[in-house]
Formats: structure tokens, C-alpha cells, sequence
């Protein structure tokens, strides 16, 4: 036993358990009290998340010493979301021990797709953004980076989607209903965090103003901690979510007022700060409590990051020698002003000393252009509830507007477009201008996007500070969107090239050797037909609706959101639908067109757009003349569960956002891994997708992203598309004529306004011939069995690039400057 083997217990534990088996029936017993009698399925998965647990806390423990070890650089991800989903399975895969669960649930009657239904989706993100976040935790813990995630533990995640007469309505997600095996409280591990109050200061012998921020109201954060297990490695990352707690003096103050109940309801409500997820995507609501958990996470993280660095360092400047701080997005961008504070106010030191250090620190993420998702928060907000930060950001902003005259004496126009505060004291704070100030690193998440960031989102801060700013294309990983969730097709793709694969995703280029081999393109062709049966099943089982697994599965599931277009997707299907009825013998590509996807609750477009596919749903699948030929679903409540089940049983992605606007997307590369083919526009990671990938093989089509500028600046009409376009018109006519909802007249007039009376701002109608145009040749190549699988093969060969371990590599040496560190 080494020295540092011996900070463990383990050494004086004598029973030790040391088989899974011998765990898993120890936890059954001893932890969850059941016998042979009283077993439940529940049980069942409790035990074995239990012995999953077990069996890494060594790592685990091991890990986090090595990590206090300031030798070695720690990256700190730092995101309002984490979009996990299940844990079970993609532990059980990283560790490798599978095959051994198998045979011990054999022996209760259990399979494991049994157990894995039972857990409920970590659903702590809204999109994108959060999937992101949980991908990147994966290849961290697998490529030995040592990394913390730091969120928030919702409550309530994001909301229930359930569908009635066509309608979204949200139902709640209380996801911790039944405990969460995976999550371990650290009560001592917690933050007092301060809000409103006031800011008094006091002018020491050398003449310098000392600030204290007093007479606040406090809460306190207290740490919840989830292990990743990285894949085939020992080390295991942490994810440290928060959760807010009445501090003791509250108790104390309030209950001796004597109003014990009033007492007990305002401890409950200080407590909703982390009650629940704001369900919007790409749009900023600027509601107080969203403001609330943004500081309340930075704070208590920023707290907790420089309690380990000063557990064995006082030399401030070493910080960013030692701690790497990304912000996903701008939620976290109270971290600038917050570190500013820490080490101004609490450590004393001098405005230049901390500046250097936080923004040799702090590195920033942009995930959008669209301008209402940019958080502004108001001036007079700002000053009631975080006073003394709004009095750092004022003198950040004073200095940067400084530099700024410098730079470019006299340009009025780019001090007003870079200044963090717009509109003095009645106007707000710009968050984005904040962090591209205060980071030392400014990126994009694909290379269109990442350009579009440079020369129109921040085109003023470009000009300034060009060195700033990069891209890192997004990636997903491999381990869970294709081994765990469409291991027939993984374990295939093993057995010709081997499992290099499942940590350098590379390696899949070794199966460009195989592009005309008949034998292997009737494989994948079985594959993908035996996930369209289970998904077909499943359909059934939530929709009532039956498709055909031979049919081309055409599916986009994602955010509802105008920019995504689904809105396009439904018109061609009812143009689709026009042609069968008007010539049903004709040699059609038979489709099950499947969408799936939440709109925000307040997004009343969103919301009709998702009544329109379901009404067009009921009126083309009941409509016997048409043969089953064209069948439409909307699937339920989609999620990364959901995801995981769609995406392997898909032919065609469709990802057909205006160009633009998507920032990369990354279910684009999922499908692509998984063997879909790629019907999309030139917008996001796209574009990267098509030179990887090569033209022929994908069908992209539509205005291409400067085509949309130009064309907006030279005025578009959609009015002209409408009465040029008689396939279109006749679409449109059918809306306005109530075809599908002859019960609900008048319901779909918002759609028809965005799309005639107010612009087409995401110029569906100028896209709809060529996407027609495209349409119909997918349905020509589809009809070819060899030529489509040809494609396929070489959309999963070239998917090498869009791995989220690549672009964790590029951010730990581009911009965070870490090394893995083995364990
Ligand atoms: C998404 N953003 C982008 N935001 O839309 C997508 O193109 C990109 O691939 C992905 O990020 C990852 O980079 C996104 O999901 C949000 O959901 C925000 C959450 C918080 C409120 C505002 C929207």
C-alpha cells in the first residue's frame, strides 16, 4: 500500500464485498431492506445504481485528491443546465460490467430493459445547451480532465410534455419523487450567499476605499454531488449541483417573532430559488428569480472553487495558473463581477491585480445570435438586488469605454454598441458585452457561427480584441449516442475496425473501406430496419398510431422554435399529401414523418405550430384513399431517453433552420452517427458536416447564410412566393380555408399572419420550392436500397469530427491550457 492509499478506509473494512453480485444483493437487503417477497422492480434498479456507486466511490475519492493537488490545472464548468438523462446504462458501459448485470438480473427474473425504463431522465436543461454541458462532462471524465461541472439541482427539471386534443399542456417533472440514487449530499459542503442589502464603505489609513455589502438576506447553497464515470478509465469527475437552504439565522429570526407558520412558509419560499428549470429556449424572459439562481450558482461555486485553491495556496496570482473557468453561456457571466468582488473586497486587493487575474480566468461560450435570447438584466433590478456588483460592472464599463476612446477617438457609434450598461440608469446590463470583457476566451460553437460572432454579434469587441476570439465546433459523444443507445449497430461497427473507436471517434474512417461491400450495407440496412420496428412499437404505445417500419422514417425532433422551421417541414407535407390524393397510383416513397419536441410554455407560435401537426396528423392518417403511404406523428414529451430510441431508427434528419440562425445544432450529428441521412440547410455545424461528410451524400438545400442577410437588406416579400408559387398557394389556401381543423375554425390564423401579414422573418415560403425540390429527391435515392446505404456507411465513416472528445481536446489546449491527469 503507497502512502496516499492509505487516506482510505478501505483498509479497515473486513467484509468488503468485493463482487458486484455480492454488493448488489448486500444493497438489496441491508440498504433497501427487502426480501425475496417484497421485491419491486424499483428494488431492483435502487440496488444496482447503489452497487454502480460502490464500485466507483474509490475512484472517485481518488480523483478528487488528485485534483486538490494544485499542481495540476482544474477546469470548472460552469452551466445553468445539464441535460443528463439516464445514468444507469452508460455507467454500467463505462465500466464495463454489463454483461455481469445481465446474469445477476437473469436470476431475479429481470432483464436489464426492465430496470433501465424505471429511472427517470435527469432532464436539468432545456436543450442544446444542456445536452452540451452533459457531453462534454462525458469525454472530461473519459480523456482523464480533471474537471468539475457546477449547476443547479432543480427540483423540478424540465416540464412534462403531455399532448391533449392537439395541444402541448405542461404537467410538472418531479424527477426526485421516488430519490436519486446517484446523488450524494454533502451538508458540509455549503455557502452563504448574499442579496440586496446595501453598500457601505470606509476609508482606510492609506486612503483607500474598503466596501462592505450589508444588511443583506442570505441563503445558503448546499452541494449535491453526482460521480461521472469517465469510459474504461479510473478516474470519475464530479458534477456539483445546488441546492438552495434557509440559512440558520433565518430560522432564528422569524421563528422568534412567534408567527411559527408564517415562519415556516417564508423559510419554504426563500427555499424555490432552485425549485425549477425556466423551460425557455433561445429567448431571455428577464424574470427576478431566473437573476436569483444565476448569482445564487456563481456564488456558491466561485466560494467553493476558492475555498479548495486556498487550502493550500495564498498566492492570488496563481489563480489562473490553477483554475480554469468556463461560462456556459451568459448565465453564469455574474462570475466576472463576482470574482471581482471576492478578490477586491474580501482579499484586498487592488482593482489592476484582480482584473488580471479574472480575465486570464474566466472564459466564455456564445451559443446564440439571436438578439431577444441575449440576457439584459435591468440597471434598477441590478441595484436592488446586487448592488455592490452593479457598482464593479459600472467600473468595468468605465474603463472599457476608456480603452475604447482610445482606440477609436471620436467613434461614438462603437461606444454605444460596446458599452456593458445601455440606456444609463433606466436602461440595463448587456451580459454578452460583460463576458466578451471579461473573458480571455470568446467562442462559437461552429465555424459559421463562430464567424457570424466575429462580424456581427461582437463585431466592435472583434475590432478591439480579435485575439479573443476562436471557435470549437460542438460534438456529441460517442459512448452514449451510439454504443449505449444503438449497440446492434456499435457492436457491428467493433466487429469489422474494432472499438478504438468508442474513445477516438477517427477511427470510424477505417469503414470507408467497406463503402461497396454489399454484405456490410445489407447489415446496417438490417440494423436500422430492426430499431424501426422498436420504434415503430413504441410510436403505437404512446401515439395509438401504427406505421410501417419498411416506410422511410423522415424524422425532426428537437425545440419547437420559428427559426427551426418546423413550420416548413408541415407545409411540405401537406404539399406531399396534395400530390398522393391527386394521383395515388403513381410510385410513391412511402414516409412516417416524425416530429418530436417541446415549445416554451409561453411561446404561443411554438405552441401552434405543434396543434397544426397534430391536426394535419388526424386528417392525412386517417385518410384511407392515400394507402398508408404518408403518415405524420407527433411523439410526446421528448427527451434524451426519447432521443435515444428515435435517433437510431431514423433515415432522414432533417435539419432545415434558416441560415443563420442555428448556432450549430447537435442532434445533426447524432442521426449522422447513427445513419440518417442529412436534409438540411447550410446553417450551423451543418456546413462543417458537409465538407466532412462530402455533398453528394447529404441533400442540402436553401438560401445559404450571407443570402439571407442580402436578401432581407434588399427587402423580401413572401407575398411574391405565395402567388407565384400555385403548389404553395394551394398549402396555404388549405390553412386559411380551416381543411384540417373544419372543428376549430380560425386557430391557425397566427401561423398564417407570421408567414404573409408579418414578414416571414424566417423566410419559410422563399425556402419552400427548393426544399420540395430536395424532397423529392430524397424520395428517389431512398427507393435505392445500395446507392442509400452506400450514403449511410459513409455519413458514419466520415462522422469523425463530431465528437465531443475532440472538442474537449480543443478546448483544454486552445483555451484552458489543462492535461489529463491519470488516476
Ligand atoms: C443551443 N442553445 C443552440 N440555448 O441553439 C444550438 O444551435 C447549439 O447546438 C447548442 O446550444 C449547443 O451549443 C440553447 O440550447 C438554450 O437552451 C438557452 C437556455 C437558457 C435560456 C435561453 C436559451
Amino acid at each position: 500500500m503507497t502512502n496516499e492509499d492509505s487516506i482510505f478506509f478501505s483498509d479497515r473494512i473486513k467484509n468488503k464485498h468485493e463482487s458486484i453480485r455480492d454488493k448488489f444483493y448486500y444493497h438489496l437487503q441491508y440498504s433497501l431492506i427487502k426480501d425475496k417477497t417484497t421485491l419491486t422492480a424499483h428494488d431492483v434498479y435502487q440496488a444496482l445504481a447503489l452497487t454502480v456507486r460502490d464500485n466507483v466511490i474509490q475512484k472517485w475519492l481518488k480523483t478528487d485528491y488528485e485534483h486538490q493537488k494544485n499542481e495540476n490545472k482544474v477546469v470548472n464548468y460552469l452551466s445553468m443546465e445539464f441535460l443528463i438523462g439516464r445514468l444507469m446504462i452508460n455507467s454500467l458501459n463505462n465500466l464495463g460490467i454489463i454483461q455481469e448485470v445481465k446474469e445477476i438480473l437473469k436470476e431475479l427474473n429481470y432483464s436489464l430493459g426492465d430496470i433501465e425504463g424505471i429511472e427517470p431522465d435527469m432532464g436539468l436543461g432545456s436543450g442544446g445547451l444542456g445536452r452540451l454541458a452533459a457531453c462534454f462532462l462525458d469525454s472530461m471524465a473519459t480523456h482523464n480532465y480533471p474537471a468539475m461541472g457546477y449547476g443547479i439541482r432543480y427540483e423540478f427539471g424540465i416540464f412534462k410534455q403531455v399532448i391533449r386534443q392537439g395541444y402541448q399542456v405542461e404537467e410538472p417533472d418531479n424527477w426526485l419523487r421516488d430519490g436519486n440514487p446517484w446523488e450524494i449530499k454533502r451538508p458540509e459542503i455549503k455557502y452563504r450567499v448574499s442579496f440586496g442589502g446595501r453598500v457601505e464603505y470606509l476609508t482606510n489609513e492609506d486612503g483607500k476605499n474598503i466596501y462592505y455589502w450589508v444588511d443583506t438576506e442570505d441563503i445558503m447553497g448546499v452541494a449535491w454531488d453526482i460521480p461521472i464515470l469517465g469510459y474504461e478509465t479510473n478516474n470519475v469527475n464530479t458534477l456539483r449541483l445546488w441546492q438552495a437552504q434557509a440559512t440558520d439565522d433565518f430560522d432564528f429570526d422569524y421563528f422568534n417573532t412567534g408567527d411559527y407558520i408564517k415562519a415556516v412558509e417564508k423559510k419554504n419560499i426563500s427555499e424555490n430559488l432552485s425549485k425549477v428549470l425556466y423551460p425557455n429556449d433561445n429567448f431571455h424572459l428577464g424574470k427576478v428569480l431566473r437573476l436569483k439562481q444565476e448569482y445564487f450558482f456563481v456564488s456558491a461555486t466561485l466560494q467553493d472553487i476558492f475555498a479548495k485553491f486556498k487550502a493550500d495556496c495564498n498566492d492570488f496570482n496563481k489563480i489562473p495558473d490553477q483554475i480554469a473557468i468556463q461560462l456556459n453561456d451568459t448565465h453564469p457571466s455574474l462570475a466576472i463581477p463576482e470574482l471581482m468582488r471576492i478578490l477586491i473586497d474580501q482579499e484586498r486587493l487592488e482593482w489592476d491585480q484582480a482584473w488580471e487575474i479574472t480575465t486570464k480566468t474566466i472564459a466564455y461560450t456564445n451559443h446564440t445570435v439571436l438578439p431577444e435570447a441575449l440576457e439584459k438584466w435591468g440597471y434598477e433590478l441590478l441595484s436592488q438586488l446586487l448592488p455592490r456588483h452593479l457598482q464593479i460592472i459600472q467600473e468595468i464599463n468605465r474603463r472599457l469605454l476608456e480603452k475604447v476612446d482610445k482606440a477609436f477617438p471620436g467613434d461614438v457609434y462603437k461606444m454605444k454598441a460596446m458599452s456593458i450598461i445601455e440606456g444609463g440608469e433606466n436602461g440595463c446590463v448587456r451580459m454578452a458585452n460583460l463576458c466578451v470583457e471579461g473573458s480571455y476566451s470568446v467562442n462559437g460553437v461552429a465555424k459559421l457561427h463562430s464567424e457570424i460572432v466575429k462580424t456581427r454579434i461582437f463585431k466592435d469587441f472583434y475590432d478591439l480584441y480579435p485575439e479573443k476570439f476562436n471557435n470549437k465546433t460542438n460534438g456529441i459523444t460517442q459512448r452514449r449516442w451510439l454504443d449505449a443507445c444503438n449497440h446492434h449497430l456499435g457492436n457491428y461497427i467493433s466487429s469489422l475496425i474494432g472499438n478504438g473507436w468508442k474513445t477516438d471517434l477517427y477511427e470510424l474512417k477505417k469503414l470507408e473501406q467497406f463503402s461497396d461491400n454489399e454484405e456490410v450495407l445489407n447489415q446496417l440496412r438490417e440494423k436500422k430496419l430492426h430499431n424501426k420496428e422498436i420504434l415503430a412499437r413504441e410510436i403505437y404505445e404512446l401515439t395509438g398510431i401504427r406505421v410501417n417500419p419498411n416506410s422511410m422514417f423522415d424524422v425532426q425532433v428537437k425545440r419547437l422554435h420559428e427559426y427551426k422551421r418546423q413550420l416548413l417541414n408541415i407545409l411540405h407535407i401537406i404539399h406531399l399529401y396534395n400530390k398522393i390524393k391527386s394521383n395515388p397510383n403513381a410510385n410513391w416513397t412511402s414516409r412516417t414523418i416524425i416530429f418530436s419536441g417541446k415549445a416554451a410554455p409561453t411561446y404561443y407560435i411554438a405552441k401552434n405550430i405543434i396543434k397544426l401537426i397534430t391536426a394535419v396528423g388526424v386528417k392525412i392518417n386517417s385518410d384511407a384513399t392515400i394507402n398508408d403511404l404518408l403518415k405524420v406523428v407527433f411523439i410526446p414529451n421528448y427527451s434524451v431517453s426519447l432521443a435515444e430510441n428515435i435517433i437510431p431508427a431514423a433515415d432522414l434528419s432533417e435539419q432545415i433552420s434558416t441560415a443563420g440562425f442555428e448556432a450549430s445544432g447537435t442532434g445533426n450529428m447524432k442521426f449522422a452517427l447513427n445513419g440518417a441521412l442529412t436534409l438540411g440547410t447550410l446553417d450551423g455545424a451543418n456546413v462543417e458536416m458537409q465538407e466532412e461528410i462530402g455533398d453528394e451524400n447529404m441533400f442540402i438545400f436553401g438560401l445559404k447564410a450571407e443570402e439571407v442577410v442580402q436578401m432581407k437588406k434588399e427587402g423580401y416579400s413572401p407575398e411574391h412566393y405565395y402567388q407565384s408559387n400555385p403548389d404553395l398557394k394551394k398549402v396555404i389556401d388549405m390553412l386559411r380555408s380551416n381543411y384540417f381543423n373544419d372543428h376549430e375554425p380560425g386557430i391557425f390564423q397566427p401561423i398564417l399572419d407570421t408567414l404573409l401579414k408579418n414578414g416571414d422573418f424566417f423566410m419559410v415560403l422563399e425556402d419552400f420550392q427548393a426544399y420540395c425540390n430536395m424532397n423529392e429527391r430524397v424520395s428517389r435515392e431512398f427507393k435505392d436500397t445500395k446507392l442509400w446505404y452506400n450514403k449511410v456507411l459513409l455519413n458514419i465513416a466520415r462522422c469523425g469530427k463530431f465528437s465531443s472528445d475532440r472538442a474537449i481536446h480543443e478546448y483544454a489546449k486552445d483555451i484552458w491550457n489543462i492535461k489529463p491527469v491519470k488516476v
